[in-house]
């Protein structure tokens, strides 16, 4: 394989979740979950496992035996994997999709696909439906039934993705959409307006002189796989990245109606319509209308619709149904931190450690974002999968880092720092006298997730109470679509990091968003503050940033409770630098 042309994380741990499944098939035991758990851990890596592999610590993932990691190198170097293509062959074709229905195990599978000769899930649908399937032996009327229906389940049941994969797609597609002549507006709706962690699908939203246009341009853009839907006002496609989006074309007068009717969230539309009904009047997709007269109330443009209700507008941010919409009768909606709002990022990974770009690199790509400083906070010794730092290596990377600040033209600084490891009893593996010397201390937990609630919990605030640590890193370990958050008594975490000052951080790298955005809301609460920090192993992830300010905004926090929206000068008095 060329150079340019790496594999991705995503994509070696889709050929190990692959292996897994045909050996299941094959009837092989404890092999499947082996090349699960490897599958899992690989598409969880913080870092190219190409890179992981060319300094030769693949075998420090945890789930990664030898024999594994073999089949990584070999699809790290040529793409693909020699054993899994002798796996499919000898399986008949389309098994692994059939297994994968409610209801269908291997043994069905393979006796549909060898007795029918279908190869597709489509095909299967295609017998189901002609009633192929009741005559084979051990299937029956029953089974074919249950079939189609677990076909059916599996095409409406949405997997759900990371928001920091999918804005970026669903902005493109909305570029494309305004950029069509006779557009007149384009918005994005639903859940990926809303900024939610996960998204269904996406929804967007636009109004047209040439509707039917639209919708051709929509159809047929790169990278649409399937039309589900194709109507005048309604259109759906499956990108082959098997992301839905729904686009409406509406009339401009309902414009403001159906974006704040289709930006949801379904539990904020219940409220918003008892507040219309209330007044005899209906709110709908189409508008605001008062039922004694019969006539619009509002309905082109959605700050109309809150302000004829006695509402100020709502940050789609906020519109979950969680006191929002009382909070903007009563005028004491919060002042959300502002995307623009955020002067440097304080946990940064580089080359020391795990991270792909030297030192510089991520100062001019942060200095290019407008930031006035950066943290660097490479692992600590006791990350050892992630090449942690001793402390002569991290007294090395000070003395470059005040080289490269002494050298620089004073606009922007690099501050020292350490994302050290919280042992299993909340020790931190940095002496004191090092974590003494550092501008910024995050103290993460990366291991032992296990743990009781009660003994997390200690953990933590062991940590805690260490007067060099300022700030707690992704605080829950949660991996989102993947890996639950560890048990740990938050309410307690929050308490003590208000009283000793300790700074909770929102991590924005995508699958993380830890703090989410509602323990976030309860940590502001208990009058904590906060650092939403990008957690960059690249140049290019100092973006996620985005990310993390959508959480705070869905947490309810204002520009004061984040730390890092402060200039450098009142940073220092906050962290203690
Ligand atoms: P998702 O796609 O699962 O991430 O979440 P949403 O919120 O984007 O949900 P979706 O795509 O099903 O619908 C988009 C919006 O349309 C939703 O946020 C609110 C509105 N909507 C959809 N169905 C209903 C409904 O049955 N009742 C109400 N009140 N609103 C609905
Ligand atoms: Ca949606
Ligand atoms: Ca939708
Ligand atoms: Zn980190």
């Amino acid at each position: 394989m060329e150079n340019h042309s790496r594999v991705t994380n995503v994509e070696v741990a889709a050929i190990l979740y692959e292996v897994g499944d045909l050996l299941e098939l094959k009837g092989v035991r404890f092999k499947p979950q082996a090349y699960r758990r490897a599958a899992l851990a690989i598409e969880t890596l913080p870092e190219n496992v190409a890179d992981v592999a060319r300094r030769g610590g693949l075998d420090e993932i945890p789930g990664v035996g030898r024999n594994i990691a073999e089949k990584i190198r070999e699809v790290i170097e040529t793409g693909s994997l020699g054993y899994l293509s002798s796996l499919r062959e000898e399986l008949p074709e389309g098994v692994q999709y059939f297994t994968r229905l409610e209801g269908i195990g291997p043994k069905k599978a393979i006796a549909l696909s060898r007795e029918l000769g279908v190869r597709t899930v489509d095909d299967l649908e295609a017998a189901a439906l002609a009633g192929r399937i009741r005559d084979l032996p051990g299937f029956g009327e029953k089974t074919e039934a249950n079939i189609l229906a677990s076909i059916q389940l599996s095409r409406t049941a949405k997997e759900r993705r990371l928001l920091g994969k999918i804005l970026p797609v669903a902005r493109d597609i909305e570029r494309r959409l305004a950029s069509i002549p006779t557009v007149r507006q384009v918005s994005l709706a639903g859940s990926i307006r809303r900024r939610k962690e996960t998204i269904g699908d996406v929804d967007i939203l636009a109004t047209s002189t040439r509707p039917e246009e639209v919708m051709e341009v929509f159809a047929t853009l790169p990278g649409v796989e399937r039309v589900l839907v194709r109507g005048t006002t309604k259109t759906s496609v499956v990108l082959s990245t098997g992301i839905q989006v729904d686009l409406r074309v509406v009339e401009e007068g309902h414009f403001g109606a159906a974006l704040q009717y289709f930006t949801g969230s379904k539990e904020h539309n219940i409220v918003m319509r008892k507040l219309a009904i209330a007044r005899n009047w209906r709110l709908n997709e189409y508008g605001l209308v008062d039922l004694t007269t019969g006539r619009a109330v509002a309905g082109e443009d959605e700050a109309g619709i809150y302000r004829a209700l006695g509402l100020a507008w709502i940050e789609p941010e906020l519109r979950e149904g969680r006191g929002e919409i009382e909070a903007a009768r009563a005028g004491t909606l919060p002042d959300l931190v502002g995307y623009d709002a955020i002067k440097g990022d304080l946990h940064v990974h580089t080359t020391w450690s795990e991270g792909a770009h030297p030192i510089e690199e991520m100062a001019k790509t942060a200095r290019a974002l407008g930031y006035e400083y950066i943290a660097i906070c490479d692992h600590a010794e006791g990350l050892r999968i992630a090449r942690g730092l001793s402390p002569a290596h991290l007294a090395d990377q000070m003395r470059e880092i005040e080289r490269i600040n002494r050298e620089s033209d004073g606009k922007f600084t690099l501050l020292t720092g350490t994302e050290c490891n919280i042992g299993m009893d909340g020790s931190i593996d940095l002496p004191d006298s090092v974590l003494a010397d550092l501008n910024v201390v995050v103290a993460s937990v990366h291991s032992g997730f296990k743990q009781s609630e009660k003994e997390m919990t200690e953990r933590v605030l062991t940590a805690m109470h260490n007067d060099h640590v300022d700030i707690i890193g992704h605080p829950t370990g949660r991996i989102l679509l993947s890996r639950e958050p560890y048990r740990i008594d938050l309410a307690a975490v929050f308490d003590a990091a208000a009283a000793l000052g300790v700074v909770m951080e929102i991590n924005a790298f995508p699958g993380r968003l830890d703090l989410a955005d509602v323990n976030a809301r309860a940590a502001r609460r208990a009058g904590v503050r906060f650092s939403i920090a990008s957690d960059a192993h690249r140049r290019e992830n100092l973006r996620y940033m985005e990310m993390g300010v959508a959480t705070a905004r869905r947490g309810w926090l204002t520009a004061g409770d984040i730390v890092n929206t402060r200039p450098l000068s009142e940073l220092k008095g906050v962290l203690r630098l």
